[in-house]
C-alpha cells in the first residue's frame, strides 16, 4: 500500500503543474512577464525525490532532494516547447532533464528520467547550462559547461570550466562528443553553437577566460570556427560583443540563447555581469549581428533587456537573471526562458517584430552620464513638441 502522504504530495504537484500561467501587469512594450515561474524545484516528479515504497521509506522522506531548477536550454520541435533544464540536487551537483509543454508558458512536465550523459571525462564533477542548437547538419546539439577540479594548484576550490558537446535527434538518445578545445583560451563557459555553417565550418560563440571566475584578458563574447564537430578545435577566437567600462557587461558577458535568424540579422540574447558591493549582478541584454558574418555586431541597444525584479532578485545566487534558451514558433512569437537567482525558471514573451524594433531602434549607450542626459533630453523635447501637436 502507498504511504498516505504520497496522495497529498501527488495532488499538490498536479495542482502546481496544471496551474495556468497569466501575464503579469509589468509593461515596457518590449516583452511580457508572467505571474508564475515555469519550472521550480517543486515541479520535479515525486519519483525523482522519494522512495515510494513504505517498507524502505516508512516516513515518506525525500531521499534525493532537489535544490533548484534553473538555466535551461530551449527548443521548439513539432509544435511543442522543450526545456532542457539545469536541475541541481541538494548535493550541489547539476544535471539535465527534459520538460515538455504544449504552449510554452505553463504545464511543463518532466519526462520520466533525467538525461544520463555518457561518462567520458573521469575528472568532470559538474555539468550545467546547456544551449540547444538545431543545426543545419540535421542534429540537435547541446553545448554545456563541463566543470572539473583544477588539480594543478593547491586550492581546494580551484576549478576548470570547459565546453561539453552532445548531439541528438529526438532529445532522448544523446551522443557525447569530445569537449571543445580552444587553443588560445585556457577556460570556457557559455559556449553556444551557431545553427548554420559559416564558411563551410561549424561556428561557436565562446567566452574566452583566463581563470574560472575572472575573464581576465577575455574581452567579451568570442567567435571561432572548427572543421570537425566530433573533434572540435578552435584556434583563433575573434570578438563579437565586447565588455565595456561602466556598462552592464563590465565584469563579464556571455552568449545566452542560440541566435535567432531574422531578415535584418541574427538576434542574440546574452548576459552581462557587473560587480557590486553585494556581489556579481547578472542581467540579460540583446544585440544583432550580420547575417553573412554572424561575428560582426550591427546593432547594440543600450543597457539591459531583462533585469531581476521583485522576488526574482532573491535566491541561491541573488540579483541574477540568466538565459540560455529562447524559441520562436510559427507565428513569430518569441519565448525567452530565463532563470532568476539560480533558483527557478521564468518565461518572457515577445515577437520577432518587437525584438527587432528593440534591437535596431533603441539608441546606443553614449558611454557617459552627461551624454546620456543629453540623449534623454532629446527624447523629452521631441515628446513635448509632439504632445503640443496633439492637444
Ligand atoms: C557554478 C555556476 C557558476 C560558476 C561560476 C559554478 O561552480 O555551478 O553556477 O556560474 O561556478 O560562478
Ligand atoms: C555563471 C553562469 C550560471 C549562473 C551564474 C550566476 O557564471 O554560468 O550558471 O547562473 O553564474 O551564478
Amino acid at each position: 500500500m502507498m504511504h498516505e502522504r504520497y496522495y497529498v504530495e501527488k495532488e499538490k504537484l498536479e495542482k502546481l503543474l496544471s496551474r495556468k500561467n497569466v501575464k503579469s501587469d509589468f509593461y515596457n512594450g518590449v516583452y511580457d512577464r508572467y505571474e508564475y515561474p515555469v519550472l521550480t524545484r517543486d515541479m520535479i516528479p515525486l519519483t525523482w525525490r522519494y522512495d515510494l515504497n513504505p517498507e524502505t521509506n516508512p516516513y515518506f522522506m525525500e531521499r534525493l532532494s532537489i535544490n533548484a531548477v534553473m538555466n535551461s536550454g530551449a527548443i521548439y520541435l513539432n509544435g511543442k516547447y522543450y526545456l532542457v533544464a539545469r536541475i541541481e540536487g541538494n548535493d550541489r551537483k547539476s544535471f539535465f532533464g527534459v520538460a515538455e509543454s504544449d504552449n510554452g508558458i505553463d504545464n511543463f512536465r518532466f519526462w520520466d528520467y533525467p538525461i544520463l550523459l555518457d561518462d567520458v571525462c573521469p575528472e568532470e564533477t559538474n555539468v550545467y547550462d546547456m544551449r540547444l542548437t538545431q543545426h543545419e547538419d540535421g542534429y540537435i546539439y547541446g553545448v554545456f559547461c563541463s566543470e572539473s577540479k583544477d588539480t594543478s594548484v593547491n586550492d581546494l576550490s580551484a576549478a576548470v570550466a570547459a565546453a561539453g558537446i552532445v548531439r541528438t535527434k529526438d532529445l532522448k538518445t544523446w551522443e557525447r562528443l569530445e569537449n571543445l578545445t580552444t587553443l588560445r583560451s585556457p577556460q570556457q563557459r557559455n559556449v553556444v553553437l551557431h545553427p548554420e555553417f559559416v564558411d563551410g565550418k561549424y561556428a561557436f560563440y565562446t567566452r574566452p577566460m583566463d581563470d574560472f571566475i575572472e575573464t581576465g584578458s577575455g574581452g567579451g563574447i568570442g567567435f571561432g570556427l572548427c572543421e570537425d564537430i566530433t573533434h572540435a578545435v578552435i584556434d583563433e577566437e575573434k570578438m563579437t560583443s565586447i565588455r565595456k567600462y561602466h556598462t552592464i557587461t563590465e565584469a563579464k558577458n556571455g552568449a545566452g540563447a542560440t541566435p535567432i535568424k531574422t531578415e535584418k540579422g541574427w538576434i542574440h540574447i546574452a548576459h552581462g555581469v557587473r560587480n557590486t558591493a553585494a556581489g556579481l549582478r547578472y542581467v540579460i541584454y540583446a544585440f544583432a549581428t550580420d547575417l553573412k558574418d554572424p561575428s560582426k555586431v550591427i546593432a547594440e541597444p543600450s543597457g539591459m533587456l531583462i533585469g531581476p525584479r521583485g522576488w526574482e532578485r532573491v535566491g541561491d545566487v541573488s540579483n541574477v537573471v540568466f538565459t540560455n534558451g529562447a524559441v520562436v514558433n510559427e507565428n513569430n512569437e518569441v519565448f525567452i526562458y530565463y532563470a532568476s537567482s539560480d533558483t527557478r525558471m521564468h518565461v518572457a514573451t515577445t515577437t520577432i517584430d518587437r525584438l527587432l524594433d528593440f534591437v535596431f531602434n533603441t539608441p546606443e549607450d553614449p558611454g557617459r552620464s552627461v551624454e546620456c542626459v543629453a540623449q534623454r533630453c532629446e527624447l523629452i523635447k521631441k515628446n513635448l513638441e509632439y504632445l503640443k501637436t496633439q492637444s
